[in-house]
């Protein structure tokens, strides 16, 4: 059997089932071992593991019960969706059941009754897992394909979407962008995001019905017409930036925008022919498992690799423990026609037992001082392991050493704290008056104010007097008649014309007593 696998690999033509091996068990020189190469799960029907959503919520049609017709018989409106009823009923699962018979089964939007008003329908497609796209994606429309609509596209799991291509009639129009081929794009562009009309101009809906996103058009613009040259696709695929990145998705959505019109102008007067029916969405891709598994499967709900060369995680994404003597590195299809498996090492195994913690992938011998050092360790260590945190950084006491969140930054507040460095539980050291872990508040008896400063006043012991008011603990707003930090002083005390209108003048000694009193005991005024 192991025999066998290692015959297939230096046999199998390396065309089209390339990089389908993770490993072999080989005969060399020194005896057997075992060889790894760079692997990858074979393309699937991606509709059977997607979960979907359409939006918004009672755009299926069905529930009330309406009628439709079709732009072919737009007179005869007899046909009939009703939720309730099996057999007239159309809900989204129909876009991805096997058309048995070659009866086409389809989900099916309300009609156009609010027109004006847009008849607008997201479709949602979520695999929870990346997806590598291999053929194009194909929907197909049952009764005319929709004038406006756009594919977007997440690598998140829906957190964030982009735009992946934009379909109308006339693009100018409706996105004011140039209408372009896919066909007519170059290597340089084969990412490029762009607007279409090639699917969305009625030529009957029973002759055109499908909406295309190319990836076998983009995917030839390096292999060839009909994919001969995959090499080169693949030695794209590992150096152009980016272009991996754009056939990866982990969640699509079609946003349909304006149904098909039937090549005519929207007609009020039978609204009951516009809506939107879709009978398949075919999606063609392998799992995403950065080169380390050839193996995908569905368990507990989502698609999981098996991961080989001792990494782990859904996309085989990082090390496993006890594997991180060196940084986790996805495999490469270079070299042809193999590939390089990057596999993760198990500690001490690596360089000469120089261990670093899988923060760096270089070591480098220092002459003068007889020890061999990690060489630019990253996820912000340091040290000749990377076993320090960097400055400005502090161990995360939940992380082992080969963590890559192992040093968390100290964030220290810039103008509460002396430096931005921290101690071990991430306690910054603050300055005069400033207090909190990051130093970002202010201690009792201070307020902030690019920084903390002492109170000027306060309602316990640094009362505005004769009547003042404290302004956000930073000043005493004084009456006429009346100046000083905490209005204390009367100003006829400096003018004795002011005495006889002052309000108040000569106040209570006592309260400007206690008053100077507390400023004395803060060192505020010297008496
Ligand atoms: C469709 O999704 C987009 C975001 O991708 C959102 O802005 C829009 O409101 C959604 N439309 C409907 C009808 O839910
Ligand atoms: C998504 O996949 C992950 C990893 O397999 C799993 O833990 C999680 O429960 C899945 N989430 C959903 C919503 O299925
Ligand atoms: C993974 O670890 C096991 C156990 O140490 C080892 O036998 C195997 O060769 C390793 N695989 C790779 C690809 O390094
Ligand atoms: C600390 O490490 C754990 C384990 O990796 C991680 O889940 C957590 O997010 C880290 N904490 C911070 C603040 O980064
Ligand atoms: C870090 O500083 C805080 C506040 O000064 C202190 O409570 C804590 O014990 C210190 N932690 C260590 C490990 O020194
Ligand atoms: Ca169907």
């Amino acid at each position: 059997m192991l025999y066998l696998a290692a015959l297939l690999v230096h046999c199998v033509p390396l065309a089209m089932g390339q990089y389908d091996i993770c490993k072999s068990w080989v005969t060399t020189d020194d005896g057997p071992s075992w060889e790894f190469y760079a692997c990858q799960p074979k393309a699937m029907r991606m509709k059977d593991y997607v979960t979907v959503r359409v939006d918004p919520a009672g755009i299926t049609c069905g529930d009330p019960p309406e009628r439709f017709c079709t732009h072919e018989n737009p007179y005869l409106c007899s046909d009939e969706c009703d939720a309730s009823n099996p057999d007239l009923a159309h809900p989204p699962k129909l876009m991805f059941d096997s058309e048995d018979e070659g009866l086409a089964t389809y989900w099916q939007s309300v009609t156009w009754r609010r027109y004006p008003e847009p008849l607008l329908a997201n479709i949602t497609l979520s695999w929870n897992k990346s997806i590598e796209l291999t053929d194009d994606i194909v929907i197909t429309f049952e009764y005319g394909r929709p004038t406006i609509m756009m594919l977007e596209k997440s690598l998140d799991n829906g957190r964030t979407w982009h735009p992946y291509q934009y379909y109308a009639d006339d693009c100018m129009e409706a996105f004011s962008m140039p209408a372009r081929r896919v066909r007519d794009l170059s290597t340089t562009s084969a990412n490029r995001v762009l607007c279409t009309e090639e699917y969305s101009r009625w030529a009957g809906s029973k002759k055109e019905k499908t909406v295309r996103f190319e990836v076998r058009d983009r995917f030839a613009i390096f292999a060839g017409p009909d994919l001969k040259n995959m090499d080169n696709l693949y030695t794209r695929l590992e150096s152009a930036k980016g272009l991996k990145d754009f056939f990866t998705v982990t969640d699509l959505r079609m946003r349909l925008l304006r149904p098909a019109l039937g090549g005519t102008y929207v007609q009020r007067e039978n609204l009951y022919k516009y809506f939107y029916a879709v009978s398949n969405i075919e999606v063609t891709g392998r799992c995403k498992c950065n080169l380390h598994a050839n193996l995908c499967t569905f368990k507990e709900g989502s698609l999981q690799c098996e991961c080989e060369h001792n990494t782990t995680g859904q996309d085989c994404g990082k090390c496993k423990k006890n594997f991180r003597s060196r940084s986790w590195r996805a495999g490469s299809y270079l070299p042809l026609p193999n590939g390089s498996p990057n596999a993760c090492a198990a500690a001490g195994s690596a360089f000469g037992n120089c261990e670093c913690y899988g923060h760096s992938n270089r070591c480098s011998y220092i002459d003068f001082l007889n020890v061999v050092t990690c060489v630019s360790c990253k996820h912000n260590t340091r040290g000749q392991h990377c076993q320090h945190c960097r400055l400005g950084f502090y161990r995360n006491s939940s992380a082992e050493l080969d963590d890559e969140n192992v040093c968390i930054e100290c964030n220290c507040n810039q103008i509460g704290s002396m430096h931005d460095r921290c101690n071990e539980t991430g306690y910054c050291e603050c300055r005069e008056g400033a207090t909190g872990p990051k130093c970002d508040d202010c201690l009792p008896n201070y307020y902030w104010r690019q920084g903390c400063f002492p109170n000027v006043c306060d309602d316990e012991l640094l009362l505005c007097q004769n009547g003042g008011t404290c302004y956000q603990n930073q000043r005493c707003i004084c009456p006429v008649g009346f100046k000083g930090v905490l209005c204390q002083q009367s100003r006829c005390e400096v003018d004795k014309k002011d005495c006889d209108s002052a309000p108040g003048a000569g106040g209570s000694l006592a309260t400007v007593a206690l008053g100077v009193l507390a400023l004395q005991l803060r060192g505020w005024v010297d008496l």
